[in-house]
């Protein structure tokens, strides 16, 4: 088994989350996600969005103990709405860039969600999980694999360079073996588990300190165990897919009041529209997401 650890915190820890990443490091980005199925990305996120989520969490946390003594689960999704923070992470820079990379400006949130981990030693923590692929479930591999039809983003809020903190465990270059929970074939048959697999080989310990953002694609096999440290482990998700796509938890069209919100945000959380728009897009359609094109492009 190996570690891939984030870089160090250093002089250049972003200070906004306006900190971009450069059309090489979007090749870069890019190039690892196809070789290894994940990347660790080469920014930080900024300490004050970290504090701010935390805080926001904890909150949560607290509540959920008044709510729910005996087992409480610590996660929310659809948390855009919750806390300003979120709306950061939705708008996150290189998140947005490298979505654009792969979709093209006709994306939108397929998940927003956080969990929090506290030591357990005995038993399995309902908020860990065992081997998977994000899928497509009902959906035939093409070629022998999942092509790649969302991408996920882990922002880690907490330190998870100690052993046994509960962090996210993957198979390197698992999107180009054989899809966990896909159809093998275009006939299609009732979902019966996960195939049993070889889970050491290329098997990838993500560690890195609070702030850390690793991105992957939906083919990998990855899975999170119990936290077994006293540091409680807390992850931010942020999945991006095509917007032909229903997101995992969300109601889209949108049903609320977008009012509040920017073109780019409404458009991310699925602005009503007429149905040939979610799939087609008209040029000003196309023109939502341009913010986030290669300088090259512009
Ligand atoms: O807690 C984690 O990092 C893993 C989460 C996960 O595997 C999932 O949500 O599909």
């Amino acid at each position: 088994m190996t570690t891939a650890t984030a870089p160090a915190p250093t002089d250049t820890w972003p200070r906004r989350n306006e900190h971009g990443l450069s059309d090489q490091q979007r090749d870069e980005c890019l190039a690892a996600i196809d070789r290894d199925s994940f990347v660790i990305l080469p920014h930080l996120l900024p300490r004050d969005m970290i504090d701010r989520a935390n805080a926001y969490i904890d909150g949560c946390c607290a509540r959920f103990d008044r709510e729910e003594r005996d087992h409480p689960r610590y996660h929310e999704t659809n948390i855009v709405e919750h806390d300003p923070v979120f709306r950061e992470f939705l708008l996150y820079l290189p998140a947005l860039q490298l979505s654009y990379d792969v979709f093209g400006p006709m994306f939108h949130l397929g998940q927003d969600k956080w969990t929090r981990k506290f030591r357990v030693d005995e038993g399995k923590d309902p908020m860990s999980l065992t081997w998977h692929s994000d899928g497509p479930l009902g959906f035939p591999e093409v070629n022998g694999y999942a092509p790649l039809h969302t991408l996920r983003f882990g922002y880690f809020m907490s330190d998870t360079t100690h052993g046994d903190s509960g962090t996210l465990e993957v198979i390197r270059g698992s999107h180009r073996k054989r899809t966990l929970h896909a159809q093998q074939s275009i006939h299609w048959q009732p979902f019966s588990g996960h195939r049993a697999d070889d889970f050491e080989t290329d098997h990838v310990t993500v560690q890195g300190p609070a702030g850390t953002i690793v991105a992957f694609h939906n083919g990998i096999w990855h899975r999170a165990q119990n936290n077994r440290s006293d540091i409680p482990r807390t992850i931010v998700y942020f999945q991006y897919c095509p917007c032909m796509l229903h997101p995992l938890h969300r109601d889209v069209p949108y049903p609320g009041d977008l009012s509040p919100y920017s073109a780019e945000e409404r458009w991310l959380l699925g602005e009503p529209r007429e149905p040939h728009r979610w799939v087609i897009g008209t040029d000003a359609d196309k023109q939502r997401m341009r913010r986030f094109r290669r300088k090259a492009e512009k």
